[in-house]
């Protein structure tokens, strides 16, 4: 294709964009890995993004009020990384760029979030940061109907490909964005009819402008390399009053031998080819070069919005004190002062109360004393509100015409929730959680692993978690999924065993600042083994000693959740036979494991049998405290599942598939032998 014309049209225009298409180009080629057509062909649609919209200061690239821009195609992360050297992110320096994809620079592969300003969030699964940018969107509503205009009031912009469309989890995030009317969503799709394999069309016929149109979105369709028509395409987005997606038919590795075609998606790294482009975009400059006045052009662009910037922190400075503290606290991901006084007086009177509930109503409980404390949390459930019980009494249901309601009905979209979710707690001031069963973790899991690689504090909330929810059957009883959560790195992965532990885990989950938690949580009535109370919170230890061995101790049972009761009962009956038995409760054992050695040893010492009761899987950590860390520290046994369950009533299940206290006794006996 001829490029001239585009060339000479717009010539300012054209040399902004053509030092992406370079940058690209020779980080590509140094690093011979990469992914050029996508840059190369949107380089315009950004350009126009960054020089004539896009609020942010690139000084300043955490300011709150920024408007946010999500990359969903992060194979073309060379697109982010030269628009940030450019407009002159502190991060992303030329030496960066000049390092793209190696070990230890900032300019990774795919984009990660917390590895270099100006990287919202992590993307490179296809599909997610589509789905992060409506939970943007939502939290900019929600803050925007507590905080007001004054404070917060922006836009959210994404770069979506042929490829982040044809996910299924963008048609969650579609959905939803058109059922709120987010109006300052506005997504850009890459229309360049190509992905890997070839041509869209190979799997691919859906004309997604009646799809976005149909789920509500304002939809136009431009030519993606005309600087006029994107910018009066960003206008007419920004007044449409709802969210919108602008059609940017655009050619994959423009100007190039390889344009138009799969070859361009990936790495072009042929320096004729590299050449030849070069000479078409009238780029004559050496390889990482970008002229002084051209850089200069980009850095007034990256300044634009200091203004915007000072004038947003005389408006918070003008604000209350108490509410500037709030702010800036919830930005911060700090926590009330009063959270653990809270919690310290519910588990005071759980423990003299000592009811008899599921933990997942036990989590009700404590939302109920955190959420009027909290006013950053903002809970949510996949269409499972009555079963997961998050909602509590003040929160108020999300809306078009509640926009400061705390309460999203997710509906039936485990993955565009937990995507959503991140989304917000990217965002930041809110702190997301949001329910379905455990069992459908796996629906959700692709957005679960990107919150424990981003480090982001999302709180998943999963509900009926073993075969203890009984009558439904195996579809929804989970067996291996509590497993699957711990193998993930950076997660917590709590199974409270009554109130107590449940208040505990939710105050360690709200203080983290960095890790996801996911609250296993059952349908069946525990009784409160944690009578005694403690100011202490025991949960942080990951596990403890519950109930001491009577006499000498011979055995060690170790359970989590549903089956410390079990435990228990098995103790009892191994004392009235004279064994020693000592019960651990082991609400978290990530967190077991970060404990000094000492204190592991103390909880479990080497010497008495150990038997571990889990109404799931032995794989995932079970091995570790059984067996201990060179594999031979104890006589060890599990009572767990090691099939699908089956549907009957939760009390016939535990039987049948012998978990029980009198299938515990007789395991430490054979193992005592
Ligand atoms: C969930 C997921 N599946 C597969 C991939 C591998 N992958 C990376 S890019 C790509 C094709 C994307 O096509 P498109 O979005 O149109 O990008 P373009 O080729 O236009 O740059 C695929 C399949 C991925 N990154 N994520
Ligand atoms: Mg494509």
């Amino acid at each position: 294709m001829d490029i001239s014309a585009l060339r000479t049209a717009n010539p300012e225009h054209w040399s902004k964009a053509a030092a992406i298409r370079a940058l690209t180009l020779d980080a590509i080629h140094a690093a011979n890995s990469g992914h050029s057509g996508m840059p190369m062909g949107m380089a315009d649609v950004a350009t126009v993004l960054f020089e004539k919209h896009l609020k942010f200061d690139a000084a300043a690239p955490y300011w709150p009020d920024r408007d946010r821009f999500i990359l969903s195609a992060g194979h073309g992360s060379m697109l982010l990384y030269s628009l940030l050297y450019l407009t002159g992110n502190e991060d992303i320096t030329l030496e960066e760029i000049r390092n793209f994809r190696q070990w230890g620079s900032k300019t990774a592969g795919h984009p990660e979030y917390g590895h270099a300003s100006g990287v919202e969030t992590t993307t490179g699964p296809l599909g997610q940061g589509i789905s992060n940018a409506v939970g943007f969107a939502m939290a900019e509503e929600i803050l925007r109907g507590r905080y007001g205009k004054k404070l917060v009031d922006h836009y959210t912009y994404v770069i979506a490909g042929d490829g982040c469309l044809m996910e299924g989890v963008s048609q969650e995030a579609i959905g939803l964005a058109g059922r709120h009317q987010l109006s300052k969503l506005i997504v850009f799709w890459d229309n360049n009819n190509i992905t890997i394999d070839g041509s869209v069309d190979l799997a691919d016929r859906t004309d997604q402008l009646q799809r976005f149109k149909a789920s509500g979105w304002h939809v136009q369709e431009i030519d993606g390399h005309d600087p006029k028509a994107i910018d009066d395409a960003i206008v007419a987005a920004k007044k449409a009053g709802k969210p919108s997606m602008i059609a940017c038919k655009t050619h994959i590795a423009l100007g190039s031998s390889a344009q138009d075609t799969s070859k361009g998606h990936g790495a072009l790294t042929d320096e004729k080819l590299i050449a030849d482009a070069k000479d078409a975009y009238g780029w004559t400059y050496g390889p990482f070069e970008v002229p002084a006045d051209l850089k200069a052009q980009w850095e007034a662009i990256g300044a634009r919005g200091a203004a915007d910037r000072a004038e947003w922190e005389a408006r918070l400075a003008s604000v209350s004190d108490r509410k500037q503290e709030e702010f800036n606290r919830i930005f911060e991901r700090g926590v009330p002062k009063r959270l653990s006084a809270t919690i310290r007086a519910l588990k005071k009177q759980i423990s003299e109360e000592a009811p008899k509930v599921a933990t997942r109503k036990s989590s009700e409980m404590v939302l109920e004393v955190i959420n009027p404390i909290m006013p950053e949390t903002v809970g949510g459930s996949a269409d499972l509100t009555g079963s997961n019980n998050t909602l509590t009494g003040d929160m108020g249901v999300f809306d078009i015409d509640n926009r400061s309601g705390r309460y999203i009905h997710w509906g039936v979209r485990e993955h565009g929730m937990a995507a959503a979710m991140n989304g917000m707690a990217l965002h930041g001031g809110v702190r997301p959680y949001g329910g379905t069963f455990m069992a459908f973790t796996d629906y959700a899991r692709p957005a679960m692993r990107l919150a424990a690689l981003m480090k982001i504090p999302t709180v998943f909330v999963m509900t009926h978690d073993s075969i203890g929810l009984g009558e439904d059957g195996p579809t929804h009883q989970p067996v291996e999924h509590v497993a699957i959560s711990r193998a993930t790195p950076n997660t917590m992965v709590f199974r409270p065993a009554d109130t107590i532990e449940t208040a505990e885990a939710w105050e360690l989950a709200l203080n983290s600042k960095e890790t996801p938690s996911v609250l296993s949580l059952t349908r069946q009535g525990l009784p409160t083994v944690r009578t005694k109370h403690t100011t202490k919170n025991l949960t942080a230890q990951g596990g403890y000693v519950l109930a001491e061995a009577e006499g000498k101790r011979r055995a060690i049972l170790i359970a989590t959740g549903s089956e410390v009761e079990i435990a228990l009962a098995a103790r009892d009956l191994l004392q009235a036979e004279g064994i020693g038995t000592r019960v651990v409760s082991m609400p978290c054992m990530e967190l077991f494991a970060q404990q000094d050695e000492a204190y592991r040893k103390r909880v479990l010492p080497a010497g008495p049998v150990r038997v571990g009761i889990e109404a799931g899987v032995r794989i995932g950590g079970w091995d570790r405290l059984l067996l201990g860390e060179r594999g031979r520290e104890a006589k060890a046994g599990f009572i767990g599942m090691s099939d699908f369950g089956a549907s009957a009533p939760a009390g016939v299940l535990y039987e049948k598939f012998g978990i029980t206290a009198e299938a515990t006794v007789a395991k430490v006996k054979e193992l005592l032998g």
